[in-house]
């Protein structure tokens, strides 16, 4: 397995073991080190019996993605599109918000002539039925973000690249207690709210682990209030916090978190809505891609930075990943788990610099 996680040991920030030596994503901005990275994917892997397909020039792949209003995803999109270019290959660009939709562009995909396809799937339940259909039109497949389910259990057998997400949800609790610490509020008037959606086993654990971290702190348990988010947007965000402030309204200070950004973002405005500013709450994000308006406003919000994710390795290095497995016949590693770093108003720019994805 080639893996980001605590069972080697943490290794955030972002880094792709690889032979023993380690290498920084930052090299993104190199062409030399995209290369290298494009390698990465395929180290570990081994070679099929059988005959490998045809050159990358005539491989057609699809990248599906279930929520492309996401930056996350258009990032993802951006990245999967330069790997296809390098390669010579044909990228198809699906949105499957739904089961039905997700299924029918699967046909469509094959009746293109796509040998295989990238997803981030609407819902994990759908993966018996998503690998079904890949086998049945003979294409290869590798889940990206989300891992399939078949009845509650992973599906090991599927290819897939995601977040070490109980890491990244340390980063996020870390992040939250450094800065609540830098405040000197009264630790008596401090609570935390925490969006969840455990229908998904990446939000869950990420959210888990900012809970974990923020308790192993010294932060009360009996001060964190979990609210569950109906739907993973602003709206469903909003009104679990919203929901949470009727609840408490002897708190007078706020930490904010949740899976992704979006759900920070909701809690800030639920935030807002009720009085709380910069100075009396703080928001920690995740995904560093889905937060930069926000970051970029002239006055601070109660969103005080993001855990920065590498939309653009998962974007690049599926795609060649799958082209390869295509072309040359070469297996990608089964799992690969990616980390994240914080970012700020102060410091985002360069980050996402650094990391090749500044827009
Ligand atoms: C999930 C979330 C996205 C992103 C991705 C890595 O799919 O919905 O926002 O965090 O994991």
């Amino acid at each position: 397995m080639s893996v980001i996680s605590d069972k080697d040991g943490l290794r955030l920030p972002l880094e792709i073991p690889m032979n023993n030596s380690k290498f920084s994503v930052f090299g993104l901005l190199k062409p030399l080190l995209i290369s290298v990275i494009g390698l990465a994917a395929v180290v570990g892997c081994k070679k099929e019996g059988g005959a490998a397909g045809a050159n990358a020039s005539s491989v057609t792949i699809g990248y599906l993605v279930k929520q492309p209003d996401e930056p996350w995803f258009q990032t993802e999109w951006q990245f999967a599109q330069k790997a296809a270019d390098e390669k010579g290959a044909k990228l198809i660009k699906l949105a499957v918000p739904d089961g039905e939709k997700t299924l029918a562009a699967i046909d469509n995909l094959a009746a293109s002539g796509a040998q295989g396809f990238v997803i981030c799937t609407p819902d994990v339940r759908l993966g018996p039925a998503i690998a079904a259909k890949a086998a049945a039109n003979n294409m290869k497949l590798i889940t990206v973000d989300d891992q399939f389910l078949s009845d509650g259990k992973v599906m090991a057998d599927v290819h897939h690249l995601g977040v070490a997400a109980r890491e990244v949800g340390h980063v996020s609790g870390q992040a939250l207690s450094d800065e609540m610490k830098k405040r000197n509020w009264p630790a008596d008037q401090v609570a935390a709210a925490i969006v969840t959606f455990k229908e998904l086993d990446t939000a869950r654990e990420r959210t888990e682990g900012i809970v974990e971290k923020l308790t192993e702190l010294g932060f009360p348990k009996t001060k964190i209030y979990e609210t569950a988010q109906k739907t993973t947007d602003i709206p469903g965000s909003f009104d679990a916090v919203n929901f949470l402030l009727t609840q408490h309204p002897e708190v007078k200070y706020w930490l904010v978190a949740g899976m992704n950004d979006t759900a920070t973002l909701g809690g800030v405005r639920a935030l807002e809505g009720r009085g709380f500013t910069d100075k009396t709450a703080i928001g920690i994000g995740i995904n560093g891609t889905d937060c930069l308006d926000e970051l970029k406003k002239t006055n601070p919000t109660p969103f005080f930075g993001s855990i920065l994710m590498e939309a653009n390795v998962h974007g690049h290095d599926t795609t060649v990943a799958l082209i390869d497995w295509i072309s040359k016949g070469t297996e990608p590693a089964k799992e690969r788990f990616t980390g994240g770093v914080l970012i700020t108003r102060a410091d985002f720019e360069q980050k996402l610099k650094d990391h090749g994805m500044w827009r």
